[in-house]
């Protein structure tokens, strides 16, 4: 019975989702029988993967950093101190934000 394949360029056991499948009795070398790698260059992303807060999505659900975004003080007048401010979550993405890492 023939099977779908896709290159593990890898190795971590996770198919390119994004590249052509191989048709074959069995998975030629370097193919395996899933296309679940969002990331075939990294052999620390994969469906099996633990979410790390690193900006990617390590685990291939489609969303990054998942679960781990810590909550934090938005320094909304931009006085370079959050001090008081109401907590929220997300990643803090400019200097004025990361204020509260001070406090
Ligand atoms: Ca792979
Ligand atoms: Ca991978
Ligand atoms: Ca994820
Ligand atoms: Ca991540």
């Amino acid at each position: 019975m023939e099977e779908d394949s896709w290159p593990d360029a890898d190795g971590d056991g996770w198919g390119d989702a994004t590249a052509a499948a191989v048709r074959g009795c069995s998975p030629p070398a370097g193919h395996v029988a899933n296309a679940e790698d969002c990331d075939d260059g990294a052999a620390a992303v994969g469906p099996d993967a633990p979410e790390a807060r690193n900006g990617t999505d390590d685990d291939c659900d489609g969303d990054v950093d998942e679960g781990l975004l810590l909550p934090f003080h938005p320094d909304a007048d931009g006085d370079g101190s959050s001090r008081g401010a109401p907590w929220t979550s997300g990643t803090p993405t400019s200097p004025a934000t990361r204020a509260w890492r001070r406090l």
